[in-house]
């Protein structure tokens, strides 16, 4: 361990000696945490972390520099797929050679999943969650079941067995207990050696004169550096030589909280593929003009991201001839990279990217050392965000999905009434609704007699049955008519396979 004299001089350096200011008041166990936490930190990186922060925060409070606005331009038509505009043959194509791909051990997908989750407001790691649904499960266990029946899809139209690997993400706050998690659950059937946890930095949270903030006498406040801390966490836990090993070629990184995510999505992954891209990005149409999510666009001819808040409100209205929305292309944290792209980004361009400012109550002990809840904003954090590479891509993409059947995060607690455990929960038992009444089911009620359909249900309003497919008997909706042609279903109905067993021998 490292001592505290040489502690000191370190956090002398860094102009951080407040640090240690409650040192004589400390047990053993306070000490050797506090020395243990302070050992991680390098001086000289902590100095400018903490100059930085505060220099951040003056500059974002007297507004941007410079409006992005006039240097705008929408995602290039030759550089956006869509799965409305394209035919049906082509999204095969794409299809095809996602499929392909992952057959060959090619594909791996990433979460992101060291937030912390303070917007729902639970203890406990967003993926933990369960939204209500009639079968109880948490995202993990959604998730893992699509990789599994992913893993089939490919390997049966191949004729091989293949696994797509899941790198996940975690922070400080989320590594032991998704550890837990995935024990207690036996990896939800996957093959544990295939799912490889590695986590993220932590950075201090800084008050507006630049000091790091003690959270308890012996605890500095740290936050996780943002899911932009990716490229750095990919060097630190040597993900990128786990995948060389593996084999894996693409990555698909996607967040933790959209329930409808289609992980290693053969159609998104054929697509970049063919396109050559080397780094990609899921977009959906916005759902009004000032939604509050990132704009996928061209600023002075180079891809990026920008933030709602970044831009006018007119910009955000502006309209072409055809009346639709001219940046209109929403993020939705679901990325495509070649292996050969983020270790570009690692060893070039890590450096390089910029430092997003969010200001935050953040807890702290005052000068006597009592426990302060601030009420008003009192600390800057500073994250990265996985988007800015976007920039140093040599050939991106995007590609255009339907919002009702891949995008319904879950951001906040149902007082909100947006982006919460309903929406959410609505959103996934629409689509399968939808997917059951395509595959010819027919919902009945108690006496036999059946309920009008409402294939067009989206998942604004709940469906007129309750539906839920297993993700382990259909990924996107495919093959369920084996089951559900012409048969009378009764709500509420859960398709698992054990259910699919039995309604293909009827
Ligand atoms: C993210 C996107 C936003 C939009 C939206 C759609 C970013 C920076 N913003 O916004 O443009 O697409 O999603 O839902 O991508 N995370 C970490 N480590 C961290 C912080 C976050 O792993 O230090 C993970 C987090 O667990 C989650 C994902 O990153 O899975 C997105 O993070 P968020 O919820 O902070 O981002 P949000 O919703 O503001």
């Amino acid at each position: 361990m490292v001592s505290e004299e040489e502690i000191r001089a370190r956090l002398e350096q860094a102009g951080q000696s407040h640090l240690l200011r409650f040192w004589a008041e400390l047990e053993p166990a306070g000490r050797a945490s506090l020395l243990t936490e302070l050992a991680l930190l390098d001086p000289d990186e902590l100095r400018e972390h903490c100059q930085r922060a505060a220099a951040a925060c003056t500059q974002e409070q007297q507004g941007p520099l410079e409006r992005l606005d006039a240097r705008m331009q929408p995602v290039q038509p030759e550089f956006l797929g869509s799965v409305r505009k394209s035919d049906p043959q082509t999204l095969q194509l794409w299809e095809e050679e996602g499929f392909h791909q992952i057959a060959q051990n090619k594909v791996a997908v990433l979460l992101l999943a060291g937030g912390q989750g303070t917007r729902l407001g639970v203890t406990y790691p967003k993926g933990m969650y369960r939204v209500g649904l009639p079968s109880g499960k948490t995202l993990y266990e959604l998730q893992a079941e699509r990789i599994c029946r992913v893993e089939q899809l490919a390997g049966r139209r191949h004729n091989t067995r293949c696994s797509v690997p899941w790198y996940i993400m975690t922070s400080e706050f989320t590594l032991k207990p998704t550890v837990e998690f995935f024990k207690e659950n036996n990896f939800f059937q996957l093959d544990p050696d295939n799912v490889i946890m590695f986590e993220q930095r932590m950075l201090p949270a800084v008050s507006f004169n630049g000091q790091a903030i003690l959270e308890r006498k012996d605890k500095v406040a740290m936050a996780p550096d943002g899911n932009g801390g990716l490229y750095r966490a990919l060097v630190d836990n040597r993900i990128l030589e786990d995948m060389e090993r593996r084999g894996v070629e693409y990555v698909h990184v996607y967040c933790v909280d959209n329930i409808l995510v289609k992980m290693a999505d053969p159609l998104f992954i054929g697509f970049c593929v063919l396109k050559g891209a080397d780094c990609g990005a899921k977009v959906v149409e916005k759902a009004y003009p000032t939604e509050p999510v990132g704009v996928v666009c061209q600023v002075d001819g180079i891809y990026q991201v920008v933030e709602y808040s970044e831009v006018e409100v007119e910009t955000v209205q502006r309209r072409d001839e055809s009346g639709n929305l001219v940046f209109n292309a929403g993020n939705i944290c679901n990325h495509f990279f070649t292996r050969n792209f983020l270790q570009t980004v690692t060893r070039e361009f890590e450096p390089l990217l910029k430092s997003h400012v969010a200001i935050k109550k953040v807890p702290f002990v005052d000068e006597d050392g009592n426990l302060v809840k601030p009420l008003k904003p009192n600390g800057i954090k500073m994250e990265k965000f996985v988007f800015d590479v976007f920039q140093f891509s040599k050939n991106f993409v995007a590609f255009e999905v339907l919002r009702e059947e891949e995008f319904s995060p879950l951001k906040n607690s149902d007082t909100a009434n947006k982006d919460c455990p309903t929406t959410a929960r609505q959103a996934l038992l629409a689509q399968h609704y939808r997917w059951a009444v395509r595959a010819g089911a027919h919902f009945v009620d108690e006496n036999g007699v059946r309920i009008p359909e409402q294939p067009s249900t989206l998942g604004t309003e709940n469906p007129p049955v309750l539906c839920e497919i297993s993700p382990l008997v259909s990924y996107f909706g495919e093959g369920l008519e084996a089951y559900l042609k012409d048969k009378d279903i009764h709500s509420p109905f859960i398709l698992d396979e054990n259910k699919a067993k039995l309604l293909e021998k009827a």
